[in-house]
């Protein structure tokens, strides 16, 4: 409903400095009025990338949007109890829309859903597509696998002051997982043998999202058998490669953050995954009542939703020049498309 402003108020509003267009906003969200959105969280925030990245983008929106009320719920490390914790999130009736990132989400929110055909549901990271209570958006992660992998094989390969003769590289995950196995692993060894054919892998698992010293006891290992550039898909449990690399003399590529400052001079590469820009631009498009349930979209690179972080001293101090323009030089062409692979299926 439009209501004039008295010029009163419009004069108050400008000397209190109250932005004007608080007015506006509310009424380009008509359709976002008293939305009341679940951030599920399959873990916990703290050291996971792809979660800090989803609240801190919900709360950016809610901020905006004076209309809208989020709760962020940590449903923790426990992945048996995520559906029945999300179905009783649900049944209190409090929220009209559920919103996660974990490519284990779907199957999930398709039982829940069944119980609850009114709610809608909202994941990134995962593919899902034909339940009209499901919008998926997959983020191309054999893309940033590719590079970042391309990455590390110019390293392994090169004379750098802590690497060795042996051309292999490393990969701790937490777990195994389609979007792991199927997308992260083969992309990294197929971008390292993009830099040299002759480049092996050595995969190792810790168990769990949240084990920092298995994954130091696993890297310690891996360094003894030639290991020399690693990288990690492991939630908090990344910090233990980080020290064991730092520790021993060892070198990573990261992905999906800007990790660099943790361990400058080891910490040789990171990703970027624009997850806070693709949750506001997703809220914004629920409100307008643009989003396609039913359907997933896979953004990447080209996209504007993967990147390189090429422009901090933790790249451009400490990697060789010469890797750094191979390196900047392929990531180019990942961006413009011209670098040609098939994405496997999940
Ligand atoms: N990524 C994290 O950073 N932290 C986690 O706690 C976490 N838990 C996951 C649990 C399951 C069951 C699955 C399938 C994936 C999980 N991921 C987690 C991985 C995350 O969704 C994403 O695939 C990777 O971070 C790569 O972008």
């Amino acid at each position: 409903m439009k209501r004039l402003i008295p010029v009163v108020s419009v004069l108050l509003i400008l000397a209190l400095g109250i932005p004007l267009s608080a007015s506006p906003r509310r009424e380009s969200s008509t359709s976002g009025e008293n939305l009341s959105i679940l951030v599920y969280i399959t873990g916990m925030v703290a050291g996971s990338p792809p979660y800090e990245l989803l609240a801190a983008g919900a709360q950016e929106f809610a901020a905006r949007h004076s209309d809208v009320k989020i709760n962020v719920y940590e449903a923790g490390f426990n992945q048996a109890e995520w559906e029945e914790q999300l179905s009783s999130l649900v049944a209190s009736g409090e929220y009209n829309l559920v919103i996660g990132s974990n490519p284990s989400l779907p199957e999930i929110c398709v039982n829940v859903g069944k119980k609850f055909p009114n709610m809608k549901f909202i994941i990134t990271d995962a593919e899902f597509s034909g339940n009209p209570q499901i919008a998926t958006y997959l983020y191309n992660q054999y893309e940033q696998s590719l590079y970042l992998g391309y990455l590390a094989g110019l390293i392994t390969g090169s004379a750098i002051p802590n690497g060795n003769k042996d051309k292999k590289i490393g990969f701790i995950a937490a777990q195994e997982y389609p979007l792991l196995n199927n997308h992260i692993l083969p992309g990294f060894l197929a971008g390292a043998r993009l830099a040299d054919p002759a480049i092996t892998m050595d995969f190792r698992v810790v168990g769990n999202w949240f084990d920092a010293n298995k994954a130091a006891e696993l890297a310690g290992s891996m360094i003894n058998a030639g290991v020399d550039v690693f990288a990690v898909i492991a939630g908090g449990a990344a910090q233990g490669l980080i020290r064991a690399a730092q520790e021993r003399g060892a070198y990573v590529v990261y992905h999906n953050t800007n990790e660099y400052a943790a361990a400058p001079g080891v910490i040789l590469g990171c990703g970027l995954m624009e997850q806070k820009k693709l949750v506001i631009e997703i809220l914004e498009d629920v409100t307008a009542g643009k989003i396609q349930y039913g359907k997933s979209r896979t953004v990447g690179a080209r996209e504007g939703y993967l990147d390189f972080i090429a422009n901090d001293p933790g790249y451009t101090n400490y990697v060789p020049q010469d890797i750094q323009q191979k390196f900047n030089a392929f990531m180019a062409d990942i961006k413009a498309g011209k670098i040609s692979y098939t994405l496997p299926s999940l």
